[in-house]
C-alpha cells in the first residue's frame, strides 16, 4: 500500500494579522517570568476576552470557582492569590472567546474545503452554536433540531449490532457526564468505551495496578511539602502542568534535590520565575529546579533505573559488610513486597556496558543520581508521557515503582509515585466507569440499581477501535469531546476508514478535523464547556472532576453560554440515551439532566467507598480524596503484596535497530508551549526558541552531519517499518538541538501519520509516540 507523500496540514498559518517568519534561537529566560505574563496578555487580547477573561481567571481553581480545563494537576485548599498558570489562562481564553461558528459559516464552506484547513484555523473560528447534520448533496453541515438529531441517532444505533458502536471520551467531561456516558454504553450493550487515557496513562493504569494494586498515583500535595528528594522522569512541567512548578520551586528552595531524566533540556525543569510573585518578577534570581539533569536516550529509562538500582544494591552490600545502616529498606521489602530476589538477580546480572549503551548515560552519572537517592528519607517519583508512550511503557512504570520499593518509598508521608495525568478529568472518567474492561466495573451494583445485565464482553480500546474501523466491524463512532482522528496514530491510514463509518456523532465545543472528516450520517452537536454557566430548568448546575492526586473538586461555570441552542453535556447524553434505549423504570434521564445532584447521588450509590456523601462533600476546601489502599500499605494485587517486576528488555523499544551508527533515529513526538493536545494556540514554542512554525525536526548536530543534512534544510521523515506501508512527512525543517545523538523530536499531532497503528505498548496498547523509528533524508 502506498500513501501519498504527505505534507499535512497542507499549509501553516501564523496568528492572523501578523505573519511570522520561522526562526530558531535558544531561549535564555526561565519558565514563567515576564515571557509568561506577556503570553497570557497576548492570548486574552487575541481572543478578545480581556476584561471577561481577567475576571474569569480570578475564579480559576478556587473554592466555588471552576476547575481549570487545561491540565489535571492538584488544586490546593489554600489557593494562591491567582491560582492559574500561563497555559491554564490560554485554555480559558480559548474557551470563553466571543468568536462563534454557526450556520452562516458552514453555508460558506464545504467540508471538502475545510479538510484543507489547519488544526489552528479550524478551532480558531470560535465556539459551535447549533446542532448540525452533514448534507451529502451540498457537502455542508446544515442546522437541524435537537429532537431530529436525537431521533435519527437513536434510530441508527438501534438498527446496529451493539458491538459495532464505539463511545469515545476525551478526558475533559465532568464526573457527572462521564457516569451517564458509560452507563448509556452498557445499557446499549457494550463496553466499547475507549478514552484518551488509552493514548496516555493507560500504561500507568495497567502497570501501577500490577505493582501496587491501585491504578493511580499515591501522592498528595502535602507529600510535596514534606518530601526530601524528587526523581522526575519524562514530563514537561513548564508547558504541560505549570502549576506543579510552584510545588517544585518550593521544594527546590528548601534544598530538596530534584533529579531529572529527560532527553531534552526542558526549561521548566531548569529554571522558574513565578509570574505571580512581584518580588521574583522584579529581579530576584530565577529558581534552579533540577539539581541533576540526565539527558537519557528516548526509551532508555528502564536501563537508567536498572543502573541506579545496581548502585543501590552495591551500596547496600557495602553497608551490610561494614555493619552500617542498610541502604535498602529490608524490613519493608520482607514484609510488603514480592519478587525482590528475581529483580535483584536481574540487576546484578546486567553489566554496565549494556546499561550505559541502552540508557545513553554514564555509570558515573547514574551513580551520582543513586547516591542522592540513597541518602533521602522521603522520595517522590514523578513521571509523564516520557515513560508511558513506549513499546514497553508498562515496564517503565514497573521500573519506577521498583526503584521506589527498594527503599520503601510507597505508603509513607512525603513519598510515593506520582504520574502526572493529562486531561483535567481523565483520571475521574475512569473512576466512574469509562473503561473497556468489564472487570473494572461494579457490575453487581449496576444490576442492583438499574435492573439490567451489564455486558461482560471486553470492549474496544483506542487501538482496537481503529482496527475495527479498518476491518469494517466498527460502524458507529460517538465522541464525547476530543479530536480522535488527529490524536491517534497512522492518521493517513485511518482517515479513509473513518469515512466508511455509517454514523459519526461529535459532541464538541470547537470545530476540528475529526468533524470535517465524517461518516455517511454525521452529526456535530455543540456543548457547553466547564467555564460556561449551565442552567437547567432555570437553576445553575455545578459539576465535579478528579485531579492527578485522586482528589475530587466541585466546579461552577462563570460565563454566559455561547448561544441559546447550545446544550450541556449531560443533557446531550441524556437525549441520545432516551432516543436509543428502551425505557427503564429505574432510570429517569430527564431528572438526571435537570438536576445534577441526582447524578451525584447515583455515583455515590454505585461507588459508595469513594463517593459516599458526594453532594455534601463537593465543596470541601481542597476537595476530598478517594481512598487509596497503597497509601496505607494495603496492596490490592494478586499476591496481596507490592510486586517487583524484572524487566524483559533494557531498551523499551526493542524493535529499534541496535547498531549505534544506524540510519534510523528514534523520533519523539511532543507538545509545544503553545498547544493543548491537538488544539494549537499558536506557532511559537517559546521555551524551545522556535518561532512561527511547527514543522520542525530537532536533531543532534552530530546526526545532522553524519546523515549529510544541514541546519535549516528541509527534510522528509519516513517510518522504518516492514509492513508494506509507506509513511512519510515532508517539509520538516532541521533545527540543531541539544538532544542525545540517535534521537530526534518533532510535534504532535503533525507527525502522527508516522506512527504505525501496531507500534504501541504491548500490555496497555498506548501508542509508542516517544520512540518512532524514522529515517531522515534531504528534500528532493
Ligand atoms: N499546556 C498543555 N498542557 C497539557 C497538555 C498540552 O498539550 N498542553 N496535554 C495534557 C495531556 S493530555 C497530557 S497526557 C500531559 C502531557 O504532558 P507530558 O507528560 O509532559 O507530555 P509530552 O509533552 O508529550 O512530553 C513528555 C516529556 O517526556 C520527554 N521524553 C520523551 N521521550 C522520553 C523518554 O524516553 N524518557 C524520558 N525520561 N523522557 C522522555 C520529552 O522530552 C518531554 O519533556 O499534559 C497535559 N497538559
Ligand atoms: N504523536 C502523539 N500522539 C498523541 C500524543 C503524543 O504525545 N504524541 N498524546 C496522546 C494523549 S496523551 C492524548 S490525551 C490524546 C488527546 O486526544 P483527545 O483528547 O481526543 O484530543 P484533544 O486535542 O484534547 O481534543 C480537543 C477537542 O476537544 C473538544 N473539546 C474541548 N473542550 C471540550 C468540552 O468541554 N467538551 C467537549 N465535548 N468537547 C470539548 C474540542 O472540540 C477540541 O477540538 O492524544 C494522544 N496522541
Ligand atoms: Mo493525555
Amino acid at each position: 500500500m502506498h500513501l501519498p507523500r504527505a505534507l499535512w496540514p497542507g499549509r501553516e498559518l501564523s496568528m492572523p494579522g501578523k505573519t511570522r517568519k520561522p526562526s530558531f534561537k535558544p531561549y535564555t529566560g526561565p519558565a514563567g517570568g515576564w515571557g509568561s505574563a506577556k503570553s497570557v496578555n497576548q492570548i486574552l487580547r487575541h481572543e478578545r476576552v480581556y476584561i471577561e477573561g481577567a475576571k474569569t481567571l480570578i475564579e480559576q481553581n478556587r473554592p466555588k470557582g471552576f476547575a481549570c480545563v487545561s491540565c489535571a494537576w492538584a488544586k490546593p485548599a489554600k489557593p494562591h492569590a491567582l491560582e492559574f498558570c500561563e497555559n491554564g489562562a490560554k485554555a480559558t481564553a480559548w474557551e470563553i472567546t466571543p468568536k462563534r461558528v454557526g450556520a452562516e459559516f458552514f453555508a460558506q464552506h464545504r467540508l471538502s474545503e475545510l479538510e484543507q484547513w489547519s488544526d489552528y484555523e479550524l478551532e480558531a473560528q470560535g465556539r459551535l452554536t447549533e446542532p448540525l447534520r452533514w448534507d451529502a448533496g451540498s457537502d455542508r453541515y446544515l442546522p437541524v433540531s435537537w429532537e431530529q438529531a436525537f431521533a435519527e441517532i437513536g434510530a441508527e444505533l438501534r438498527a446496529l449490532d451493539p458491538q459495532s458502536a464505539v463511545f469515545y471520551a476525551s478526558g475533559r467531561a465532568s464526573l457527572e457526564t462521564a457516569y451517564l456516558w458509560a452507563l448509556m454504553a452498557r445499557l446499549y450493550g457494550n463496553n466499547n468505551l475507549p478514552d484518551s487515557s488509552n493514548m496516555c496513562h493507560e500504561s500507568t493504569s495497567v502497570g501501577l495496578a500490577q505493582s501496587i494494586g491501585v491504578p493511580v498515583g499515591t501522592c498528595t500535595l502535602e507529600d510535596f511539602n514534606q518530601t526530601d528528594c524528587i526523581l522526575f522522569f519524562g514530563q514537561n512541567v513548564g508547558s504541560n502542568s505549570p502549576r506543579l512548578l510552584h510545588d517544585l520551586q518550593q521544594a527546590a528552595r528548601r534544598g530538596v534535590p530534584i533529579i531529572t531524566f529527560n532527553p531534552l533540556k526542558e526549561r521548566g525543569l531548569e529554571r522558574f520565575r513565578n509570574p505571580q510573585s512581584p518580588l521574583q518578577m522584579l529581579g530576584a534570581p530565577a529558581t534552579r529546579i533540577s539539581s541533576q539533569y540526565h539527558a537519557v536516550k528516548a526509551g532508555g529509562d528502564t536501563a537508567a533505573i536498572l543502573g541506579i538500582s545496581k548502585v543501590l544494591l552495591d551500596l547496600d552490600d557495602r553497608a551490610r559488610a561494614a555493619g552500617e545502616p542498610r541502604v535498602l529498606d529490608v524490613d519493608f521489602i520482607a514484609t510488603h513486597t514480592q519478587g525482590f530476589e528475581a529483580y535483584a538477580d536481574c540487576v546484578r546480572g546486567t553489566g554496565w556496558n549494556e546499561i550505559e549503551a541502552a540508557s545513553g548515560l554514564s555509570r558515573a552519572a547514574l551513580t551520582e543520581a543513586a547516591s542522592v537517592y540513597a541518602k533521602a528519607d522521603k522520595v517522590i517519583g514523578v513521571y509523564g508521557m516520557g515513560l508511558t508512550q513506549h513499546r514497553l511503557g508498562v515496564q517503565n512504570v514497573h521500573m519506577i515503582t521498583n526503584l521506589l520499593l527498594l527503599r520503601g518509598m510507597i505508603g509513607k508521608p512525603g513519598a510515593g509515585v506520582c504520574p502526572v495525568r493529562g486531561h483535567s478529568n481523565v483520571q475521574g472518567q475512569r473512576t466512574v466507569g469509562i473503561t473497556e474492561k468489564p472487570e473494572m466495573v461494579p457490575n453487581d451494583k449496576l444490576r442492583e440499581l438499574y435492573g439490567f445485565e451489564p455486558p461482560m464482553r471486553k470492549g474496544l480500546n483506542t487501538v482496537e477501535a481503529c482496527e475495527g474501523m479498518l476491518d469494517g466491524s466498527v460502524r458507529a463512532f460517538l465522541s464525547l469531546g476530543g479530536n480522535f482522528m488527529r490524536a491517534i496514530p497512522d492518521t493517513q491510514v485511518m482517515e479513509p476508514a473513518w469515512r466508511r463509518l455509517r454514523l459519526s456523532v461529535q459532541i464538541a465545543t470547537k470545530l476540528n478535523r475529526s468533524h470535517v472528516i465524517h461518516g455517511e450520517i454525521a452529526y456535530l452537536l455543540p456543548c457547553l464547556g466547564r467555564i460556561d454557566i449551565d442552567r437547567q430548568s432555570g437553576v445553575e448546575q455545578v459539576v465535579s472532576v478528579e485531579d492527578s492526586t485522586g482528589c475530587m473538586h466541585g466546579s461552577r461555570g462563570q460565563v454566559e453560554p455561547p448561544g441559546p441552542l447550545v446544550k450541556s453535556e449531560p443533557a446531550i447524553v441524556a437525549g441520545i440515551a432516551q432516543a436509543t434505549l428502551a425505557a427503564n423504570p429505574n432510570i429517569d434521564w430527564v431528572a438526571w439532566s435537570s438536576d445534577y445532584s441526582k447524578i451525584r447521588d447515583a455515583i455515590a450509590a454505585t461507588y459508595p467507598e469513594i463517593f459516599h456523601g458526594f453532594n455534601d462533600r463537593l465543596w470541601e476546601p481542597g476537595g476530598f480524596h478517594r481512598p487509596l489502599p497503597a497509601r496505607e500499605r494495603r496492596w490490592k494485587t494478586d499476591s496481596q503484596k507490592a510486586n517487583f517486576f524484572a524487566p524483559q528488555s533494557l531498551d523499551t523499544d526493542p524493535d529499534m535497530p541496535l547498531d549505534a551508527r544506524t540510519q534510523v533515529l528514534r523520533l519523539i513526538t511532543l507538545r509545544s508551549n503553545d498547544q493543548f493536545n491537538t488544539t494549537v494556540y499558536g506557532y511559537d514554542d517559546r521555551f524551545r526558541g522556535i518561532v512561527g512554525t511547527r514543522m520542525v525536526l530537532l536533531m543532534n548536530i552530530a546526526d545532522i552531519e553524519r546523515l549529510g543534512l544541514a541546519t535549516g534544510a528541509l527534510v522528509t521523515a519516513s517510518t522504518w517499518a516492514h509492513d508494506g506501508i509507506t509513511r512519510e512527512i515532508c517539509g520538516l525543517r532541521v533545527v540543531a538541538y541539544d538532544i542525545p545523538s540517535g534521537c530526534c523530536a518533532g510535534y504532535y499531532p503533525e507527525l502522527n501519520a508516522l506512527i504505525p497503528l501496531w507500534h504501541h505498548a504491548q500490555a496497555s496498547k498506548v501508542p509508542a509516540a516517544k520512540s518512532i523509528p524514522v529515517r531522515i533524508r534531504a528534500a528532493s
